[in-house]
């Protein structure tokens, strides 16, 4: 392909969430988004979403520090490269230390600007090969466990094939045990957000033991696979690692120490397409079954997660759900829907796939900054 970049387009758009998320981290209640529109010399245009948060919390980036890398050093960066196909992006942008959110809202629009220009669907130019995709749900934490039952209960009669709830001290054993009397037999997994620590943790992180988990997700800190290590070898259930894996390294690393037996990869967090797929590749060629997590997305990020979702490997369900647990009304059209069976089909129109409504984001729209890519 020979891509022809000419301008970058970010749009600041601020969505109220249906219902707010809350983590072991902190509430969200409304999304400030920003989305990566770069466009070709020929007029055509692909669509990215920075999925950083609007607090350093998750992780260190945010939209504002994900703006200003953007337009100050990934816009002249991209020109300088005088990229011709989408896979060269994330190597001319390995200058960039960290801030991989903001590298991955611009490198998923230009491979979707990429896949448009081609004519085919994202996901079969990237090698998809599933058709249907495996959907979980993510619970965030609830006043109370009457709450998040009558959740589960409502996801579980949506079709959705496996539950995930956030914990975090205080809000755990008790709260599964509740969980487990009242749902015995489903797929069942926690998050807690890097939320516990070891040595003291222990004894409680081992009772999680005892509740037939699929997974405990990011238990302790991001940057400690040494006690990550630790902790799976004391424990039967699987542990997976989210905040832990920013690179193709950490994946490597974390599956030579042995410090998660499953990986959740996000676009956004490993800074696109270019290492998520090197990730992909490597926890196949492993064993190491992955699967996709989420940021609470506009549609935009959403179709992006659908199309890594059909790479090989995705074996788990993952966090990708329908636009309307989020949305009233989506930015991409038709929104994202799941069947009764838990599954997304793969879209079969080019790039994305999905039709991003100009209007509703131009509606939206409370910051927008354009920048020269040539
Ligand atoms: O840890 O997976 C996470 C949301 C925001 C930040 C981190 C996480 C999450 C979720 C929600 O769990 C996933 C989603 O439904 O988009
Ligand atoms: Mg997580």
């Amino acid at each position: 392909m020979n891509l022809r970049l000419k301008e970058l387009e970010l749009r600041e758009i601020e969505m109220p969430l249906v219902a707010p998320f809350e983590t072991s981290f902190g509430r969200t209640t409304r999304r400030r988004i920003m989305i990566a529109r770069v466009s070709d010399a020929r007029g055509v245009c692909g669509y990215g979403e920075c999925v950083a948060m609007e607090e350093p919390f998750y992780n260190h980036e945010t939209i504002d520090t994900a703006w200003l890398i953007t337009t100050k050093f990934i816009a002249p960066l991209l020109a300088h490269a005088r990229i011709e196909e989408a896979a060269q992006v994330s190597r001319a942008l390995a200058p960039v230390r960290g801030n991989r959110m903001a590298i991955a809202g611009v490198e998923t629009a230009i491979w979707d600007l990429e896949a448009r220009l081609i004519e085919r669907p994202l996901w079969q130019h990237l090698g998809g090969t599933q058709t249907q995709i495996r959907c979980g749900v993510s619970i965030g934490l609830q006043a109370t466990t009457e709450a998040l039952i009558d959740k589960i209960r409502i996801e579980l009669e949506s079709g959705y094939q496996r539950i995930k709830i956030k914990i975090k001290p205080g809000k755990d054993i008790e709260l599964l045990r509740a969980v487990r009397r009242a749902f015995p037999s489903i797929t069942l997994s926690v998050d807690a957000n890097a939320a516990y620590r070891l040595p003291e943790d222990f004894s409680l992180l081992k009772q999680l033991d005892d509740y037939d988990l699929l997974m405990i997700e990011q238990p302790l800190a991001p940057g400690d696979l040494l006690d990550h290590a630790k902790l799976q070898r004391e424990l039967k259930t699987a542990l997976c690692l989210d905040e832990s894996i920013v690179t193709f390294t950490d994946a490597r690393q974390a599956h030579e120490l042995s410090a998660c037996r499953i990986i959740n990869i996000k676009l956004g967090r490993v800074g696109g397409y270019g290492e998520a797929r090197k990730i992909q590749a490597f926890a196949l060629a492993h064993n190491v079954p992955v699967w996709c997590g989420g940021m609470l997305e506009s549609g935009i990020g959403r179709a992006h997660n659908i199309a890594l979702s059909t790479l090989p490997g995705f074996t788990l369900p993952g966090d990708v759900s329908a636009s309307a647990r989020y949305w009233t009304e989506d930015i991409i059209d038709p929104p994202v829907i799941v069947s009764k069976q838990g599954t997304i089909s793969a879209p079969t129109k080019p790039g994305i796939g999905y039709e991003v409504t100009e209007a509703r984001i131009e509606a939206l729209t409370v910051r927008q900054e354009t920048v020269s890519l040539r």
